[in-house]
């Protein structure tokens, strides 16, 4: 042996084994399973899992609270079918996220959110830790699934039990708890590589059974008076081509939920949107495409559906079958094989919607357009949510491409009817629970994963939820366009306190708020819109422009009504008044 010889070998055994930590196995785990962007609010015990994500090149979106990361995360697994990631700190800042995570899971979205938390030993033992709480179980009533990592080494098992369980079957919010001395931990790095795990196939395909398929086709065969229901499944599907193909084929009319609105454009011939309460009703047998029969659709039960009424339902979840009437013919797969072997099977000409079927719904559609292009008309002054839509309506029927966030209750319940989507995927709203404050975090979410500009159109009481996000819209230099349907409250402006005294009613917000002044603060463009003239001047400079903006926009505070549209979900139907 040589003395260098000799030399080189001293130093290798000198050498101590590399080693890694919790900390650098996270991202790597993250990155291997194409993880390429993080929605969080940083703090101990993960800032500097955020900083290590950004620099290995994950994108790491910085909010200014955690339930909007968390609706950006729920909104882009929604948007990309990979799970979005959700970062939060350990106790406060976990269950601040955790009420996204619930929506997300409500509403079918793939999303993990991944969560610092404290000293386990001290937690379990309730000796008052820093920021104490047992998350994991805490989670799980709330979430598809919740795991805690407990050694460095299985990280790589938990991220990918994470991912399998967001997007797999129906898809859903999933927890996944790093206890601060794991991240921290040391382990080998070679023994680290070798616990990554790449998560191969994901979300496999779920091909339906065959005799399940000649069931449904039977049954559509014997339809007068077919309908096809297209829930907010079927645009995660993304069967567009598969639908629009058997739509199309059949001349079966359909009826969009309202996130489904875009699958086939608004305005298609077989669009049954403006006779809805009509064709509900009067269908003998209803195609049910990633729609659950619930609350939204009156649980399919009467006064709005017919007692008679033979369902087929097509959904991944198999539990979901018979959860409110009978299904005749259940199709238990995931859409896109479902509707490819339905095509494969379909004999020319064996389903088809009777004419005088098609007649009766044409001209119910008719008479409501007619009723509904009377009040669109009108230019009440102040704005009513008629007018005000009407004019966004316009600016936006030349911008299919744009993503319209929407939240409130009338804001909500009329902006659904009046825009007009012609994209699938493109309409993002209040969801399964009605919730309020998705606004900003799902206008945040689509901007960064879909790369369009976002019109987020905003009830102002809904607005009030992630209002603060204003800050991170201009800090990204986001292309969102906020406008406030400012109406000065809950439902109505112009409630008054009943019971005496002075202070204002509970659904009284300020009327005069000048919102606009908020994103000025942040460098963003502010309006202020009082006619439908300039709120559509407005509207087109800020798409023109391309950066935050915000429009307030003035409606008269008498204009809506008491839940919107659900006024029969009120225990008195009406305002309780002394
Ligand atoms: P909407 O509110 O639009 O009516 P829901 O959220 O109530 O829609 O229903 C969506 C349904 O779609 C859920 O029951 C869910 O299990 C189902 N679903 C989600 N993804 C798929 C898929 N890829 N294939 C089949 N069904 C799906
Ligand atoms: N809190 C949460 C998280 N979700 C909710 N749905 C509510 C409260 C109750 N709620 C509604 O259901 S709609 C709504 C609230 C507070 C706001 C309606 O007022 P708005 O819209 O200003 O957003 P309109 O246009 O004035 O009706
Ligand atoms: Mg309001």
């Amino acid at each position: 042996m040589t003395t260098s010889q000799l030399e080189t070998t001293m130093t290798d055994q000198l050498q101590t084994p590399a080693v890694t930590d919790g900390f650098h196995i996270v991202v790597d785990a993250l990155k291997l399973n194409a993880v390429d962007t993080i929605f969080g609010v940083a703090g101990i015990p993960i800032t500097d899992l955020a900083r290590l994500a950004q620099t290995e090149g994950i994108r790491f979106i910085g909010f200014r609270h955690e339930q909007s990361a968390g609706n950006a995360a729920a909104i882009a697994g929604y948007l990309t079918q990979k799970p979005g990631i959700c970062l939060t700190v350990s106790a406060p800042g976990f269950l601040n996220g955790l009420v996204a995570v619930a929506n997300a899971t409500t509403n079918g979205f793939p999303m993990i959110q991944i969560s610092g938390s404290s000293n386990r030993a001290i937690v379990d033992l309730q000796q008052g830790d820093y920021e104490e709480l047992d998350q994991m179980n805490a989670a799980k009533p709330y979430t598809k699934a919740a795991f805690r990592v407990d050694r460095p080494e299985d990280i790589g098992i938990g991220v990918a039990r994470a991912i399998r369980a967001a997007i797999s079957g129906r898809p859903g919010g999933v927890y996944l708890d790093l206890p601060a001395d794991i991240l921290g931990a040391e382990l080998d790095a070679d023994v680290a590589v070798h616990s990554l795990v790449h998560v191969v196939d994901p979300s496999p395909r779920q091909i339906p059974a065959p005799e399940s398929i000649s069931r449904a086709l039977e049954l559509l065969a014997s339809a007068q008076r077919p309908l096809v229901i297209l829930g907010k499944g079927a645009a995660y599907a993304q069967a567009d081509q598969e639908i629009r193909s058997f739509l199309e084929t059949t001349g079966i009319p359909f009826l969009p939920m309202s996130m489904a609105k875009g699958l086939l454009p608004d305005n298609h011939p077989q669009s049954a949107a403006a006779g809805r309460s009509f064709v509900l009703a009067q269908a003998d047998v209803v195609m049910l495409i990633g729609a659950r029969l619930n609350w939204l659709l009156g649980h399919g039960k009467p006064p709005q559906w017919s007692a008679t009424t033979r369902f087929i339902q097509f959904d991944i979840s198999p539990t979901e079958i018979d959860s409110n009437r009978p299904i005749a013919a259940p199709v238990v797969g995931d859409i896109r094989s479902a509707l490819q072997a339905l095509l494969t099977d379909l004999k020319p000409g064996s389903v088809r919607a009777s004419s005088a079927w098609l007649d009766a719904i044409a001209q119910r559609k008719r008479l409501n357009a007619e009723r509904m292009a009377a009040h669109l008309a009108a230019t009440p002054d102040p704005m009513d949510f008629y007018s005000a839509l009407r004019a966004i309506r316009d600016v936006l029927v030349n911008r299919p491409d744009v993503y319209v966030v929407n939240e409130g209750a009338n804001t909500l319940d009329f902006g659904r009817n009046i825009i007009d989507m012609y994209e699938p995927r493109k309409r993002l709203d209040s969801g399964t629970w009605g919730v309020m404050g998705i606004g900003m975090g799902y206008a945040i979410g689509a901007a960064v994963v879909g790369g369009k500009p976002v019109v987020a159109i905003v009830g102002d009481s809904a607005f009030g939820f992630s209002g603060m996000e204003l800050e991170t819209i201009c800090r990204y230099g986001l292309p969102i366009i906020t406008i406030i349907f400012n109406n000065g409250g809950i439902y109505r402006g112009d409630d008054i306190n009943h019971n005496g005294g002075t202070d204002p009613s509970p659904t009284i917000l300020m009327k005069s708020a000048r919102y606009e002044k908020l994103i000025e603060a942040f460098g963003g463009t502010g309006y202020y819109a009082t006619d439908t003239k300039s709120l559509a001047n407005t509207l087109t400079a800020a798409l023109a422009s391309g950066k935050p903006a915000l429009i307030n926009c003035v409606i008269d505070p008498k204009a809506g009504t008491e839940s919107g549209h659900l006024t029969n979900l009120n225990p008195q139907g009406i305002p309780v008044r002394k």
